[in-house]
């Protein structure tokens, strides 16, 4: 498995369409780290098979394994693990206000935007609250959209947004703004409407890093599903 020479091995449980497992999976290459994924079927339940409840007892992924401890969970913790135990390249801004306006653009969309279309909310609406598949989808595409918006006026309002959405280098912000992207073209939001938001997302699907994480490039996406 290529990687860091010394680098110890890495396993990621993920499934190709989730949004944390990409987070982790696009800090981990840009961090130069390997990691044998293995691949889960959200869909057919595999997150609560008790083999993946004993990893993660919450029923999601990612979880990152490595030797000799035992699982890390939660993409933001995960992704805050890999950039202290190795910090180059660095994915927080240097100073203090900087690390803050980039965990606070991320959790924008990790904290407040994903948790309302994970799996386990939208098995929920249908099956408790009658939720059609319109509906369902509405949900959806109300919950992206604002995410969306509400990140275009946290950029295109500020004088610290730069090449990406913090100064000139990918930060934790562009990794989670990069995958409410993915989301963006499964509910057919229009990026046009998000003009900086789409400048960064196109920007950001340029680095290898990205493109090799994309949801359509995993095992076991649907050939059909682009
Ligand atoms: N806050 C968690 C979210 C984890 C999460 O909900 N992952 C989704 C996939 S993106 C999942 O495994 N869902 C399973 C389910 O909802 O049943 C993180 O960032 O790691």
């Amino acid at each position: 498995m290529p990687g860091m020479p010394d680098q110890p091995a890495l396993t990621l449980y993920g499934f190709w369409r989730s949004m944390a497992a990409y987070r982790v999976r696009v800090a981990l290459a840009l961090k130069g780290l390997a990691a044998e994924e293995i691949a889960l079927d959200l869909d057919a339940g595999d997150q609560f098979a008790p083999d993946f409840l004993a990893l993660n007892p919450e029923g999601a992924v990612p979880a990152l394994v490595g030797p000799g401890r035992p699982p890390l969970t939660q993409s933001m913790a995960i992704l805050e693990y890999l950039e202290e135990r190795y910090p180059d390249p660095p994915l927080l801004p240097a100073d203090l206000y900087g690390r803050a306006r980039v965990r606070s653009l991320a959790a924008l969309i990790v904290s407040d935007t994903h948790p309302l279309i994970v799996p386990r909310v939208r098995e929920y609406l249908a099956e408790t609250a009658g939720f059609d598949e319109a509906a369902l989808n509405a949900w959806r595409a109300h919950w992206v959209g604002r995410g969306l918006t509400a990140m275009e006026a946290r950029l295109a309002g500020s004088p610290e947004t730069g090449v990406f959405c913090h100064g000139d280098a990918v930060t934790f912000a562009d990794i989670c703004l990069g995958n409410l992207g993915v989301a963006a073209h499964t509910v057919g939001f229009d990026l046009g409407q998000v003009p900086t938001v789409a400048r960064i997302i196109a920007t950001c699907r340029e680095i290898d890093a990205f493109a090799k994480a994309h949801p359509m490039r995993q095992r076991g996406a649907p050939p059909a599903a682009a």
